[in-house]
């Protein structure tokens, strides 16, 4: 069981995705811990994206991701981050198959409505970076006996 950290960004927010993307991950079995709307500095933009810092889109990534609204969210699951992947579909929407977020909502790379953290590390650091502690609320879900075995 691990952690996600998942964001809707500004295109995502914009194309009213952010409901029947909560929707899917719900729907796999994640459990919400945390969710939220904000428009995020490019300061903090950087930081989320600080991996991508060398890269020629990096400037017109973090101008995009803080032009408008943004939604993240932390949901926990068996393999949730790993799961998660799997659901957005590649970077690169043309790539993805149907049925994917990516795959199915998107079009361009520089358009493709959703991050996800790629390890169970870079959620740990993520989240850190969008929520305090005592904004993850831990309780049971009461489907928790009949999704798992
Ligand atoms: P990921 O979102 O699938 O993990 P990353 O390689 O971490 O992909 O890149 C982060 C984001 O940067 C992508 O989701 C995409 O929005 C943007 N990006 C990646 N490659 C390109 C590119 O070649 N052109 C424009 N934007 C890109
Ligand atoms: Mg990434």
């Amino acid at each position: 069981v691990a952690n996600l950290k998942g964001t809707i960004k500004l295109d995502g927010v914009q194309l009213g995705l952010v409901g029947e993307i909560i929707k899917l991950f719900k729907q796999k079995g994640s459990r919400p811990m945390a969710m939220n709307f904000l428009r995020a500095s490019e300061e903090h933009l950087k930081q989320h994206c600080i991996d991508l810092k060398d890269h020629p889109f990096f400037p017109g990534l973090v101008k995009y991701m803080n032009s408008g609204l943004i939604m993240v969210m932390v949901g926990e699951g068996l393999n949730v981050v790993k799961t998660g992947r799997v659901m957005l579909g590649e970077t690169n929407p043309g790539d993805s198959k149907r049925g994917t977020i990516r795959g199915d909502f998107c079009i361009q790379v520089g358009r493709n409505s959703t991050h996800g953290s790629d390890s169970v590390k870079s959620a740990d650091k993520e989240i850190s970076l969008w929520f305090k502690p005592e904004e993850l609320v831990d309780y049971k879900s009461c489907a928790h006996d009949w999704v798992y075995e």
